[in-house]
């Protein structure tokens, strides 16, 4: 590469990706295939439109790759269709909103502090200036479970359009039949936000709402679904031309959605990030990526009891998917801002996260969050999560004791660096 000052950057995020351990539970670690696709010369071409309908020359293979995307996509999670354009999850949540809603519509979404994501609702945000969010909750903050009494009252009072499950910092299994009775009792539509899941759900390891009747699923391709940053949004109902207006029913939401991504919201489809995609969707087919996402879950199961055997509170008392959420605040006396610091200090890298009704505010919020898909494409099993959950109390009771902090994060170095990056 001739450009050296961006040369050595990527070196040298290389060497911290490499000497370190992951464990932001939205990120991971591609395969060189994935790379490969996303470096390629589909990088070069515009192709305005959807396969066969395309606002430029020249699409005889991108025609083909998008709709190798498309098919991969619907077959892995059962859908009718696939959009695979949306640049990121905001934009295809946004996406749904208005191929489905008018301004001043009611949305049904999960509480953000309880681990609903920013796009679902919150204040200040584009969809939140134009949509009416309304919002559900944990009942049990021990158990997690959701109040889904509370949330019927509320449907049947707020007549949401649109009830969307999903989150983005919630430790359990939704329960996707308990909100299609809510939504048929309502007449919402059902949407869910899986971007954290995808790859659970792919891997056979996390139920699949549409196979509770869900209408539509969006989600990022980056996180457990180990693809390029980007999104997809997969409907049930009929494809039919995207280039001509249809009706808004239920059963139209594909062409809808399709319209709305674009010309509606967006432009150019990025091809080279769709060749990515292709490639994640392969591989997420196959026996190894089940595998993987079994020791994902066996790998958060085991960190989480090591934590809370070392007095990490953890929100819910566990797992069920592949992250966490502690609450630093009770448990050590500092808040999440200084645990990610500390953390960051040793080598591991997580974020700082809010829990339910946190009386902290976001930027210095009473917990951290955490996840193990990352660690798991690593290498990592059950049998090293005690050693991560030792390192990490370690630090943390001893934040300010520099020479135990660096001998430890001699430590998480040596051991990160005897797991190689994909290659
Ligand atoms: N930023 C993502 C996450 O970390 O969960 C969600 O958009």
């Amino acid at each position: 590469m001739k450009d050296r000052d961006v040369a050595d950057l990527i070196a040298a995020e290389e060497q911290r990706q490499r000497s370190g351990l992951e464990l932001i539970p939205s990120e991971n670690y591609v395969s060189r295939d994935v790379l490969t696709a996303l470096g390629s010369v589909f990088t070069n071409k515009y192709s305005e439109g959807y396969p066969g309908k395309r606002y430029y020359g020249g699409q005889i293979n991108t025609d083909k790759l998008e709709q190798l995307a498309i098919d991969r996509a619907k077959a892995l999670f059962k859908a009718d269709h696939a959009n695979v354009q949306p640049h990121s999850g905001a934009p295809a949540n946004e996406a749904v909103y208005h191929a489905w809603l008018e301004p001043g519509d009611t949305i049904m979404g999960m509480e953000l502090s309880h681990g609903g994501h920013l796009t679902h609702g919150r204040p200040g945000t584009v969809s939140a200036k134009l949509f009416n969010f309304v919002r559900y909750g944990i009942k049990d903050i021990e158990t997690g479970e959701l109040d889904y009494e509370a949330m019927h009252d509320l449907a049947m009072k707020t007549k949401p359009r649109i009830i969307l499950a999903g989150f983005s910092s919630y430790p359990r299994e939704l329960d996707y039949a308990k909100f299609a009775a809510i939504a048929k009792d309502c007449g919402a539509v059902l949407m869910a936000d899986m971007a954290h899941i995808a790859g659970l759900i792919a891997g056979g390891v996390l139920n699949n709402p549409f196979d509770y009747g869900f209408n539509v699923i969006t989600t990022t391709t980056h996180k457990t679904l180990r693809g390029p940053r980007g999104a997809m949004i997969l409907s049930k109902g009929i494809v039919s031309n995207p280039l001509k207006e249809v009706e808004k029913k239920v059963e139209n939401l594909p062409t809808l959605i399709d319209r709305t991504v674009f010309p509606g919201l967006q432009g150019g489809p990025h091809m080279n990030t769709i060749a990515a995609k292709a490639v994640a969707l392969g591989e997420a087919s196959t026996d190894e990526f089940h595998d993987y996402c079994v020791q994902i879950l066996n790998n958060a199961k085991a960190l989480s009891e090591a934590l809370m055997k070392r007095g990490f509170k953890l929100i819910t008392n566990g797992t069920d998917n592949h992250m966490m959420v502690a609450d630093v605040q009770s448990s050590f006396g500092f808040d999440g801002q200084v645990a990610e610091t500390v953390l960051d200090k040793i080598g591991l890298t997580l974020n700082k996260n809010v829990i339910p009704d946190d009386p902290l505010p976001p930027y210095r919020p009473s917990g951290i969050r955490l996840g193990t898909p990352a660690i798991t494409t690593r290498g990592l099993k059950e049998d090293h999560m005690n050693q991560v959950a030792q390192w990490m109390h370690q630090a943390l009771i001893s934040k300010d004791d520099d020479k135990l902090i660096n001998r430890i994060a001699k430590e998480v170095k040596d051991f990160a660096e005897s797991f190689p990056l994909p290659s």
